[in-house]
């Protein structure tokens, strides 16, 4: 199984120990971007991922690669050109004082990328999957028409498109996201999404107070693919913070009209929250490609997430081995 991503990839500079950012006096450097964490975890439980995407022709740009390369990801079809690698900044949080991300990636190799420059016919020669994120086509116009030109693409060779919607307010408006992302559903078989998604960006009616959690989202995930009929699959989290270092997490999967949900994982201390969605894609994706049980993938793909939280750093560092034992451990109940 070869899997295709395509994604900026982002600079993160974080204070450490859990300085202010005022008070620090060096950062701590990691990378990040949704689609290479994905790329990673993919390729740390054994698939074949090729990263796609354009990084800048210097120094810091070929760190980027070596990190991607350092995790088996494939660099071939990243693009040389641009300005700038995308960077974000982080001011690691506490106890009760939450962290806060701020973003400095205008203008950067990937956002400044012209239509037409990737090749998707030669890029998809082999592949299975296609994967991209909402932050993708938040980047900027051309980036829409590229993204959608690619998932059009992917669907006509028949390879699963998968899509999750990661909505970021700090990119751009609930009004803009709503419109880029119900232009590309139609050709999306696995989305990642959650009730929020399903109100605020698809316009879908909130579901009735007295019904629980789990009947809610059975709703939601009904009505989304009511209207966009090739949607297959969804799957989403449910995060509890009880304070910065602890949170509850719950995995959801929906497939063939039936809802799978984890119990609820307290995971204390949280070392790292940031792409915990995009380990928890990368379960989902891999037990589906893998013909799992629906309790297994989502079984897997909380294990894989909760495990991403005891890490720093974007990407995942587990092997799917790993991840199985963690979540022979766990002992994980399954509601169906
Ligand atoms: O899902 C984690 C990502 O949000 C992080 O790695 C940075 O891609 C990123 C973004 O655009 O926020």
């Amino acid at each position: 199984m070869k899997v295709i991503t395509f994604g900026e990839m982002l600079l993160r500079l974080t204070t450490a120990n859990d300085q202010r950012f005022y008070q620090a006096n060096k950062l701590d450097v990691y990378y990040g971007g949704a689609e290479a964490n994905l790329a990673i975890s993919l390729a740390n439980f054994g698939f074949e991922v090729d990263y796609v995407s354009r990084l800048p022709d210097h120094f810091i740009g070929e760190a980027a690669i070596r990190y991607l390369a350092s995790h088996q990801v494939g660099t071939n079809q990243i693009l040389r050109g641009g300005e700038r690698l995308g960077t974000y900044y982080v001011e690691a949080g506490i106890g009760n004082r939450s962290s806060a991300v701020t973003y400095d990636r205008k203008f950067s190799s990937f956002a400044t990328v012209d239509p037409g420059v990737f090749d998707w016919n030669m890029i998809f020669e082999g592949a299975d999957v296609f994967h991209t994120t909402g932050i993708t086509l938040a980047l900027s116009s051309s980036l829409r028409q590229i993204t959608k030109q690619a998932m059009q693409a992917a669907k006509e060779k028949g390879m699963t498109v998968s899509f999750d919607f990661n909505y970021r307010s700090k990119l751009w408006s609930q009004k803009e996201a709503s419109q880029a992302i119900q232009e590309v559903l139609p050709y999306v078989d696995m989305a990642f999404c959650n009730h929020m998604d399903a109100i605020y960006l698809l316009g879908i009616d909130e579901a009735l107070e007295q019904w629980d959690g789990r009947r809610k989202l059975q709703y939601y995930y009904q009505q989304i693919q009511e209207k966009f009929p090739s949607i297959q699959i969804f799957a989403s989290t449910k995060r509890e913070v009880v304070s910065t270092s602890k949170h509850y997490l719950q995995g959801n999967f929906y497939i063939n009209d039936e809802l799978y949900q984890t119990s609820s994982f307290a995971i204390e201390p949280v070392i790292d929250r940031i792409g915990g969605g995009d380990a928890y894609a990368a379960g989902i994706l891999t037990g589906h490609l893998n013909g799992w049980r629906p309790e297994k993938i989502v079984s897997f793909a909380t294990s894989a997430a909760v495990l991403k939280h005891t890490i720093k750093g974007d990407g995942n560092a587990f092997s799917s081995f790993e991840v199985e034992q963690f979540q022979e451990n766990m002992g994980q109940e399954i509601k169906r």
